[in-house]
């Protein structure tokens, strides 16, 4: 295992990102493979605004909707952040949590971390981490599906029949908390939020050569919806309310309900 820090109970790596940091000829694809899994949690946070608050909060948050008995989904998972909060904050009798992400170098770290959680904490939630296509999973009856900055990854086309899935598979009184990059049909909005995207990561000592790198390698795998665009999917998948409960620039988490 690299060396890691535990910050506020959450194992995480400290290798800083410098993926993008030197010139490429080509700048390939943007995939999940062991030199991001390496950075990942240095990267995110200095990408996506709010993330440390969107996580942590997204347990409390699960803590209201979880159902005893019942299982909580991860999907998407990573290295397990969200994992690692729902197990901090839920104590609904019998729930367990299931991490899925199709990144084989992400869930054997993500295992390696939480092993570190088990080992830290006392009557923790159970937890499987599966290495699988979330596309094609059996869903078990769940009160929280957490999808979060993962939607934005699966192609547009078959988001609709995915939010159909787990909202089949949710059972009352529970809750998907879905969070991802917004874009806006507003142009200009669209433009300032970019911008100030753009000025929060060079504020985390992003230099514009990874910032034009990171955007050229991720434009091809990672296609964000406007608000409206997520309301009105999640409403046709069958979802009864959709409440955006936070945004930081162009990055927002909905609640949406059974
Ligand atoms: C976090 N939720 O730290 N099946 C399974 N996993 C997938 C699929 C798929 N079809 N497509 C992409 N992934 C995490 C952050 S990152 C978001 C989520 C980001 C996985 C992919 O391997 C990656 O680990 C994750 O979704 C997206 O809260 O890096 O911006």
């Amino acid at each position: 295992m690299p060396p890691f820090l535990i910050i506020a109970g959450i194992a995480v790596s400290k290798e800083p990102d410098r993926i993008f940091a030197q010139p490429l000829d080509q700048v390939p694809d943007f995939a999940f493979n062991e030199d991001v899994v390496r950075v990942f949690p240095d990267m995110i946070k200095r990408s996506v605004p709010g993330y440390p608050t969107i996580v942590e909060n997204l347990g409390v948050l699960a803590a209201q909707f979880a159902q005893p008995n019942s299982v909580l989904y991860d999907l998407g998972s990573s290295l397990g952040a969200v994992t690692q909060s729902l197990r901090r904050h839920v104590r609904s009798e019998g729930c367990r949590v299931i991490a899925v992400d199709n990144s084989a170098a992400m869930v054997e770290r993500c295992r390696e971390y939480l092993k570190a959680q088990d080992s830290m904490f006392q009557e923790l939630l159970p937890v499987e981490v599966v290495e699988g296509d979330i596309l094609a999973l059996q869903f078990q009856p769940a009160s929280v599906v957490a999808l979060n900055f993962t939607l934005q990854f699966i192609a547009p086309e078959q988001r609709l029949a995915l939010l159909g899935r787990v909202h089949q598979a949710l059972v009352p009184g529970g809750a998907l908390i879905l969070s991802e990059k917004l874009r806006f049909n507003d142009e200009q909005e669209h433009a300032l939020l970019t911008d100030l995207h753009v000025a929060f990561k060079r504020a985390n000592g992003y230099s514009e050569l990874e910032i034009a790198q990171k955007r050229s390698a991720i434009e091809n795998v990672m296609k964000p919806d406007s608000l409206e665009e997520h309301r009105d999917r999640l409403l046709a998948a069958g979802f009864s309310k959709v409440v955006p409960w936070f945004q930081c620039l162009n990055f927002a988490s909905l609640i949406a309900l059974p």
